[in-house]
């Protein structure tokens, strides 16, 4: 098969020449940064680094890291790398003010941002013959705005529906014929089920989905393959390093690729801060190389993954990084046991249940209290009272395999959890455990 990307002399550049480049960038950023962020040479002259210590990529770890909490003190303007007048755009993540990210664009931001996404998309076998529907949200969210522009450059008709109307969704895809499915993966799969449902499973022409913005599963991805008859390629990204298409999957599917050229990432030890080797798990950290706008040199994510430089069937020669494997903030301590909601949703997935469940955390009388209720299938919901109970009980003991804690679950009727047109919530915690 003829192999297809977006920007093959970057894509499949030698690794040599990947670090060169990298190299090349840094020094050049971290110049830009020291001239015009004054919030992040100030962190420089406290760790006692100036842009003349940084002469490569073998430097960068002398540089100071930027997390969430940095965002929080340079609200709004702080860590802007160009004056406004300068800059075309700004998107954003959900939130109070305080917690919500606010990223800034230049024009040239926002053509390496939809390179970054045409690459996903072509790696995803998209080509100009492809119709890409696109149910990421648009407006402050980064997903719907990101794809719409990969989309365009790789000259596909592109239908912006965005997130939600499912109705109206089924109904382009069945009259436009659309190829590729751009959303989250939960919708991914509630598209799948209503699909089904209304009997048009025949009618749809869908080859691929690009998926991202949240967790999923392996079995997830299984499952949403199946219902919709495509094949799923995970996407990753941040608003703070301008949205999806930080890294994205090839044919391959083991991993996405890292876009390199204006992403170096690190793995590091999140308690400690140490960078740790190739192949060790950690929180992942992101320095931009080309972002004009907002520049930021080594930003924590909070998102622990793993990196490998194996070589690619695909002929990509980014470095790849694992699906996250959970956040070092989204852990759940219940019961003094760390919980990662992803583990759930693979042992309820890999009992046969539907990927609609809910995690509610409480603390009754100082113990914490674990409750997850998940969807019945149309079929068990019809079986018997015993049959039902008998499920509950073999799901609770997968869990406490598992997790190593009891956790309540409670079968709920078809269709009583609140379904998601974004990021689906998996928890509730009711604890007040911070504050
Ligand atoms: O979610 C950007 C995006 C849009 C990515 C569309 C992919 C597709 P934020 O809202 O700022 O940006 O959330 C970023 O979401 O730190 C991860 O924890 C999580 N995340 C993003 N992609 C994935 C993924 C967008 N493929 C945060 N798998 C990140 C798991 C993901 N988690």
């Amino acid at each position: 098969m003829e192999k297809r990307y977006f920007q093959p002399e970057i894509e499949t550049m030698p690794v040599e020449q990947i670090k060169a480049l990298q190299s090349e960038r840094l020094v050049k950023q971290v110049q830009h940064v020291w001239d015009n962020v004054p919030y992040y040479r100030k962190k420089m002259e406290e760790k006692g680094v100036t842009p003349a210590d940084i002469k490569g990529i073998e430097d960068l770890h002398k540089l100071p890291f930027l997390t969430k909490d940095d965002l929080r003190d340079a609200y709004p303007y702080g860590l802007m790398g160009k004056p406004k007048k300068d800059c075309v755009r700004i998107q954003s993540t959900s939130g109070t003010t305080g917690r919500r990210v606010v990223a800034f664009y230049t024009q040239h931001d926002i053509d390496l941002w939809e390179d970054c996404c045409a690459r996903a998309i072509v790696a995803a076998g998209g080509t100009e013959e492809d119709v890409v529907q696109v149910s990421y949200g648009y407006g402050l969210f980064t997903g719907g705005p990101g794809l719409n522009g990969g989309s365009h450059k790789v000259g596909c008709l592109t239908i912006p529906t965005s997130s939600g109307n499912t109705d109206r969704q089924i109904q382009f895809m069945v009259d436009l014929e659309s190829t590729i499915l751009c959303c989250t993966p939960s919708y991914a799969a509630y598209l799948g089920e209503s699909i089904e449902e209304k009997g048009f499973r025949d009618q749809i022409k869908l080859k691929a989905g690009i998926f991202g913005a949240e967790a999923w599963t392996q079995e997830m991805r299984q499952e949403i393959q199946n219902k919709l008859g495509i094949k799923a390629y995970d996407i990753y990204g941040l608003t703070e390093t301008s949205g999806p298409g930080v890294s994205f999957e090839c044919e391959e599917q083991t991993g996405m690729h890292i876009n390199e050229d204006h992403f170096l990432a690190e793995i590091i030890n999140p308690e400690t801060g140490e960078v740790l080797p190739e192949g060790e798990k950690g929180e992942l950290v992101f320095t931009s190389l080309t972002k004009e706008a907002f520049p930021l040199l080594r930003y924590r994510t909070k998102d622990l993954c793993v990196l490998n430089r194996k070589p690619c069937s695909c002929g990509r020669t980014h470095i790849k990084m694992s699906k996250p494997l959970g956040r070092s903030d989204d852990m759940l301590i219940i019961r003094g046991v760390n919980v990662f909601p992803s583990q759930i949703e693979t042992v309820l997935l890999n009992e046969g249940m539907t990927p609609n469940y809910q995690i509610i955390v409480d603390r009754v009388n100082n113990t914490d209290t674990f409750d997850i209720n998940v969807e019945m299938s149309q079929e068990m919901f019809s079986d018997s009272l015993g049959k039902v109970a008998e499920k509950e009980k073999q799901l609770v003991a997968s869990l406490k395999a598992m997790l190593g804690i009891q956790a309540k679950v409670h079968l709920v009727e078809p269709k009583s959890i609140t379904r998601s047109e974004g990021k689906a919530v998996r928890v509730i915690d009711k604890r007040k455990l911070y504050g």
